[in-house]
């Protein structure tokens, strides 16, 4: 078992304990263990056979847990897990998947209305029931009936962009392998990039269908095969996922990558505009349409004019190449067709990071393996953020400890610059919480002496809409605040975005130079593109950022890229692709 299904079975058994009401301590004895355990770097299976280590060394890991952990790693199961599965309804999971709705609420949920399923929970929203059971009335009413809707959504069972992405570089690079497969592409909403993807469509070249299919049925990883044809055939792959073929022959090629990367507005008026050229597209090429025999009325497919490539297929139609993560049917044809396509912002271009995480808080990894890790990747500045004491879950600093860790990052910079010009500057950072009741959790005088201040809101999330927007316009507003993180707080697939107001917080980060981040986590990508669209004409600087909480966590940074390009945005859009001192020259502007 891996960490990750340790902390999870961990995390579950406290959900049935707090379900059954448990002794608190009990509850989060468990919490606690799995939080441990999910941030650790070593695998727990590689400590426990170190003769040197005890797990009971770990925190919050007494000879009691450590002895279910070493049962979960021989077994791969626990047996006080399955008696609390025994003891407890099979709806709660069901009902836990709601967001907000914790076991304790279930719990009353269960028991005073008799709630079996999601739709009776739906119902008694609706028959106004759950408002009259003591400790929820309207509002959470409302709210839950919102997020049954959002539970209840296939859109978020979809595969997050970099799940499925570690399931196409694994399927392109088997596919590759095959003799008969010259060219081999994956296509759709992977292509284009999208937070999250439905199945992945991958497009190959060759003259034998056959094997090239075969091949695939080879892969590893491929499950049933869900259907077959002569040049196409669907499989079910890992996370069971579905992954279409196609097999096409060269002179298609790039009018298929094209077809089944759409999107499918964005192939609709293309078609469209190829009509109107007197042409006609599809998988297979663009061909000229010549009148029937009977004249106009009836057009019949005539001589080819392009299907090699996507840029002949584009060519064809009297655009240039457009890039897949601009294919979404909004304005990009237009854009092409003027010559007004943004160049957009690239990884290469990058040259900071300005959100990330350490041990301090609730980082799995030290200062200094973060610095490491930052240069391995390139970078020539990076903000250290750990959290503000606010965040008690995550151990968040106050003043004595935050002073502290600046102190470390002013000697580590001496070092660093010892032997001549430092390979990275390591600025001192924070990331501070708007508090419920306004005001932040740490005051001005040592905010003034940090170079680069994230504010986020993590708490009192269910506030009104205008208590929300005002807390962070509150931020927007203080001198000392750079940027504002994640700010719309919602999770792909698990939480909506609070309730806000985006174009008055995007007025008062243009008024006050105040940077809005993408933050390029693949749960948030937050702004959204729609959203970093909006900032950009608003005149908001942007800023993408990882939010790592280890040094794998940096690698996220191409999801923001994704967003950002989605967004149609380029490389002067975003400011951490300046060099340090022409950020500090955008950050001057503030105030
Ligand atoms: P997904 O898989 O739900 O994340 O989204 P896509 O965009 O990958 O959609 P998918 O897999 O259904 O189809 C791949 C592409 O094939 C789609 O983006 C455009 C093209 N396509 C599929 N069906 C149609 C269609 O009925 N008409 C047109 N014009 N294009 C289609
Ligand atoms: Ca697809
Ligand atoms: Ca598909
Ligand atoms: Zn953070």
């Amino acid at each position: 078992m891996t960490n990750a299904e340790i902390a999870a079975t961990f995390d579950h058994v406290a959900d049935l304990l707090e379900y059954q009401g448990s002794n608190v301590f009990r509850v989060r004895a468990y919490r606690n263990a799995a939080r441990t355990i999910g941030s650790m770097v070593d695998s727990i299976a590689t400590l426990r056979r170190d003769p040197a280590r005890a797990l009971t060394n770990l925190e919050g890991i007494g000879a009691d847990l450590a002895a279910k952990i070493e049962t979960l790693l021989d077994t791969g199961r626990l047996p006080l897990l399955t008696d609390l599965e025994q003891e407890v309804p099979a709806v709660i999971f069901e009902l836990m998947r709601v967001p907000g709705l914790g076991p304790k609420k279930v719990r009353v949920l269960v028991d005073e209305l008799g709630i079996d399923s999601l739709d009776a929970l739906e119902r008694a929203c609706r028959d106004g029931r759950v408002q009259d059971v003591k400790g929820f009335g309207a509002k959470t009413q409302a709210a839950i009936l919102e997020n049954i809707a959002f539970a209840k959504n296939p859109e978020h069972a979809r595969l997050l962009w970099n799940e499925a992405d570690v399931i196409a570089t694994d399927l392109i690079g088997w596919m590759r392998q095959c003799p008969s497969a010259r060219q081999v592409e994956a296509a759709g909403s992977w292509r284009r990039g999208r937070e999250t993807v439905g199945d992945l469509d991958l497009v190959v070249e060759s003259d034998d269908p056959a094997a090239v299919m075969d091949h695939l049925g080879q892969w590893p990883e491929s499950g049933a095969v869900l259907q077959r044809g002569d040049t196409k055939t669907s499989i079910r792959g890992p996370s069971d996922m579905q992954i279409d073929l196609r097999v096409v022959e060269a002179t298609s090629f790039g009018a298929a990558l094209q077809y089944f990367t759409g999107s499918k507005e964005h192939n609709v008026r293309l078609r469209s505009r190829a009509r109107d050229r007197g042409l006609t597209i599809n998988e297979y090429g663009v061909h000229q349409l010549e009148a029937g025999a009977s004249g106009g009325a009836s057009l019949i497919k005539g001589r080819r004019l392009a299907g090699r490539t996507e840029a002949e297929v584009y060519e064809a139609v009297g655009l240039p190449w457009i890039p897949p993560e601009l294919r979404e049917g909004s304005d990009e044809i237009d854009l092409a067709e003027r010559g007004e396509l943004p160049v957009l912002v690239e990884l290469a271009d990058i040259r900071g990071d300005l959100h990330m995480h350490t041990n301090a808080t609730d980082g799995e990894d030290t200062l200094s393996e973060m610095v490491r890790a930052a240069v391995t990747r390139g970078l020539s500045y990076i903000a250290i953020t750990d959290h503000g004491q606010r965040v008690t879950m995550a151990r968040g600093l106050d003043r004595k400890r935050l002073l502290k860790q600046w102190d470390e990052i002013d000697l580590l910079n001496e070092s660093l610059a010892a032997d001549g010009p430092p390979p990275i500057v390591v600025l001192k950072g924070i990331e501070v919480d708007m508090l419920e009741k306004g005001g932040l959790d740490l005051p001005d005088d040592v905010l003034a002496r940090a170079d680069w201040v994230v504010a986020s809101l993590h708490y009192g999330q269910n506030q009104p809409r205008d208590r929300i927007t005002a807390r962070i316009i509150e931020a927007i507003e203080n001198p000392f605040v750079s940027v504002i993180g994640h700010p719309t707080g919602r999770l792909i697939n698990r939480r909506p975005p609070y309730d806000v107001d985006i174009e008055a917080l995007l007025a008062a980060a243009a008024r006050t130079g105040t940077f809005l981040e993408i933050n390029a986590n693949p749960w948030r990508l937050d702004l959204d593109d729609k959203h970093a669209a909006a900032a950009k004409k608003a005149g908001v600087k942007l800023v993408i950022s990882t939010d790592a909480h280890s040094t794998r966590g940096l690698d996220v940074m191409r999801c923001g890229i994704l967003q950002a390009r989605r967004a149609g945005l380029e490389k002067d859009d975003v400011a951490n692709t300046r060099t340090l001192e022409n950020l500090k020259k955008v950050m001057a502007k503030k105030g």
